[in-house]
């Protein structure tokens, strides 16, 4: 059994199609990062880095956080959704996990913090995020054309850690950003009509997280504003 703490963003729904994919057993545990659960004491033991997603796994010992590492250990551990073993396929797995771990999910992450969230002047730094998230979606476009998946004609991990990012295009570069990337929005159809995103899309439904971005989730969320380190 896997205990996967979670909520409804997109590096924890990485991991949610993953293990759906996979058919592997697991037990949810919502981390409501809006009333500030990801600072509680006993799950900085799991994730000292206090976000989701990160999983225990009862059957091997192990507690892994950060969603393609996530993604990567439940592969090794099922053989599955993995290119053939090469040097060469192993380079070009590890070099798109880590691209979409280091640029699109931290230039989406940020550009929608300094649109949405950020006091004024800001327009500098919305432009650069904007800018920085809208070149690293072009980057898994070109990536995509004339090729079926990230890797080639195989669907693996990679394809599931894009397909996280790939679902808040509209939301973080506006409702006509479609139109630039038909290749990755035809990634995104294709994964999402899949019964495991179905399966993971429906999480929404287990439970009620908080949608306020109230004075308490701001507190929670951006702690800088008034810094606490423990
Ligand atoms: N590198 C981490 C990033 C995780 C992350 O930023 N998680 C967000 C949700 S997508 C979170 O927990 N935010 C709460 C917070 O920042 O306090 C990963 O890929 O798992």
């Amino acid at each position: 059994m896997i205990t996967f703490y979670y909520n409804l963003a997109p590096n924890p729904m990485k991991v949610a199609l993953c293990l759906e994919e996979m058919g592997l057993p697991y037990e949810l545990k919502p981390v409501d990062t809006r009333k500030g659960e990801q600072h509680h004491p006993d799950y900085l033991t799991i994730n000292p880095n206090a976000k989701v997603p990160a999983i225990v796994d009862q059957d091997t010992g192990a507690t892994v956080f950060d969603s393609n590492a996530i993604l990567l250990y439940l592969a090794e551990k099922t053989g599955r959704f993995l290119p053939p073993e090469d040097p060469v396929e192993r380079g070009e797995l590890l070099s798109w996990l880590m691209f979409v771990a280091t640029g699109v999910g931290p230039f989406s992450g940020q550009a929608v913090h300094f649109k949405r969230d950020a006091p004024d002047p800001k327009e500098y730094a919305v432009n650069r995020y904007l800018f920085e998230a809208r070149r690293h979606y072009s980057i898994l476009d070109a990536r995509l054309a004339g090729r079926p998946y990230m890797l080639g004609g195989i669907y693996t991990i990679v394809d599931m850690a894009v397909w996280g990012w790939a679902r808040m295009v509209p939301f973080i570069l506006g409702e006509d950003a479609w139109t630039t990337f038909p290749n990755l929005k035809r990634l995104l159809d294709e994964i999402s009509a899949r019964p495991a995103a179905q399966a993971a899309i429906a999480l929404k439904d287990q439970h009620a997280f908080k949608t306020e971005m109230d004075e308490e989730a701001r507190r929670h969320l951006f702690r800088h504003v008034t810094p606490q380190w423990n």
